[in-house]
């Protein structure tokens, strides 16, 4: 087995007592680090006055993490600006909320260079180099500048974006050219292959074979749709821990009998957090039966507070709160309890497992795991219904969700009331379906699809590969 050798702007080590806050992506990557006795570099989140390259390493849990403080001009221009400020807004489609500054391009730039010169030492010529997310795009290209041969894949966790809303990157021909570098390019979704497929043949005319095999002046790359998932066994057992299941109770304690919609992400423009309270908003105004008989709970913690368009959204949202309170409220009804702040992982099961409907509805996601833990967390002879979007790069997967278009308050209203009237035996046939599929296809599922078009040896001997 090859050493795998992870790169992401951000490292999530494991901790070395379970604390229930631990992802299913640093879990699963984790198992394959600390198999391959591998290592996980990235950015520390921490800053410094300049950029020393000075690598911290540490070993928890048997995973070795090695990261790097970045200077505040860095994180303004790399982290805030081109990734946040420039490629997340255009890749969700928000190119009118995208903004397109040369400084963020340099920082970019200087970033990824930044990062290729420290990781370089630490390459060795058999590894397995696997870099994600769209803040590292560059990253390969810079290694192969500095004499890298080795295996090295990329998976993009965003939409890739159409590619008539792409060329209005400035500088988008040389991104994508950037993508040359690497061997695998993964996405979660057929979709998204296809926007990359279609720049590929028709702005680079690079020639592009049945099985994803992209040719382009000399080099060849696999692009390949590859779709995230939970471990969704062990989700499910999370749900039904002794935290999880008292949170549950006194969920049902609190909801005093009314049903609750539940609701659960970052507090992002892309998640659709707006359309979906009018959404809400709209049920409750059209459906005077339903009013005091159900309560929506919306977990949004803040992220990215430093980017102005989520300082502007978390306004508005606080607003619109206020005002459907103000207007539907009783002396002992709250319809919206919005919540900006974040919960254990077990605590979060147990609230999706007291909960009718989950409410996920992102005007554009990846993949979006909220649908997949959801799923997961419900009880088998009861289990809530999942309102969908059909923009979460999850509903091609899941399509025994009640799917709605998030952009249309009327679908979300009929979507909700569907859902909170579905007799018992639909819900348990549709969860049927969901759960078989969050099982099946889950996180290790997806890492070895990954790594098997990177390095099939490594993707059979490791834990991923291990029936
Ligand atoms: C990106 C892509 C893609 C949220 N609130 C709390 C909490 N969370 C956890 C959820 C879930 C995770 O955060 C969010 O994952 P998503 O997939 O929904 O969305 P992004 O953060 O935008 O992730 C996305 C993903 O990458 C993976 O490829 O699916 O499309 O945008 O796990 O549970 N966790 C805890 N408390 C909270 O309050 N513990």
């Amino acid at each position: 087995m090859k050493r795998l050798i992870v790169v992401s702007n951000r490292v999530q080590p494991p901790s070395e007592e379970a604390t229930g806050n631990q992802g299913g992506l640093a879990l699963a990557l984790s198992a394959v680090l600390r198999e391959s006795n591998g290592i996980w570099f990235g950015w520390s989140g921490g800053e410094t006055e300049s950029f020393t390259g000075l690598i911290n390493f540490q070993k928890s849990a048997g995973v070795t993490t090695a990261t790097v403080d970045l200077e505040p001009q860095d994180i303004l221009e790399y982290y805030d600006g081109f990734a946040n400020r420039t490629l997340w807004p255009l890749f969700h489609y928000r190119v009118s909320l995208a903004e397109f500054e040369r400084e963020f391009v340099d920082g970019y730039e200087r970033v990824n260079t930044r990062f290729a010169e420290t990781l370089l030492p630490l390459i060795t010529h058999d590894d397995l180099v696997w870099v994600h997310d769209y803040h590292l795009i560059p990253l390969g290209q810079r290694l192969r500048e500095r004499g890298v041969a080795n295996r090295m894949g990329f998976f993009l966790h965003i939409p890739w974006p159409p590619m008539g809303l792409l060329v209005s990157l400035p500088n988008h021909q040389e991104l994508v050219e950037q993508l040359f570098a690497y061997d695998v390019v993964g996405f979660h979704t057929q979709d998204w292959l296809d926007n990359f497929l279609d720049y590929a043949r028709t702005h680079m005319d690079a020639e592009v074979d049945e099985d994803g095999t992209v040719r382009w002046q000399g080099r060849t790359l696999r692009a390949l749709a590859c779709p995230i998932g939970i471990d969704g066994a062990a989700y499910a057992q999370t749900a039904q821990s002794p935290t999880a299941l008292a949170m549950c109770r006194q969920m049902h304690e609190s909801a005093n009998d009314r049903a609750m919609i539940v609701g659960v992400d970052r507090l992002d423009y892309s998640k659709g957090l707006q359309e979906r309270f009018m959404g809400y908003e709209r049920l409750l105004a059209t459906r005077e039966d339903l009013q005091e008989k159900i309560f929506l709970l919306q977990i949004a913690p803040p992220s990215r507070a430093n980017v102005q368009t989520y300082q502007e959204i978390r306004a508005q949202l606080d607003s619109h709160s206020g005002r459907i309170n103000g207007e539907f409220a009783t002396v002992d009804w709250v319809p919206l309890r919005y919540v900006n702040k974040g919960y254990a992982r077990d605590v979060l099961a147990g609230i999706y497992r007291a909960a009718k409907v989950g409410l996920v509805t992102p005007l554009r996601d990846g993949m979006n795991l909220v649908a997949k833990e959801f799923v997961a967390a419900q009880d088998p002879e009861d289990p809530g219904v999942l309102v969908l979007s059909n923009f979460a790069g999850a509903a091609a997967q899941m399509d025994a969700a009640v799917l709605v278009n998030p952009y249309s308050p009327e679908e979300i209203a009929d979507a909700l009331a569907l859902a909170l009237t579905m007799p018992v035996e639909e819900r348990k046939a549709r969860w049927r379906k969901l759960m078989d599929g969050v099982v099946n296809e889950d996180v290790m599922w997806w890492l070895d699809r990954f790594i098997t078009a990177l390095d099939p040896e490594t993707a059979t001997a490791g834990p991923a590969g291990a029936p």
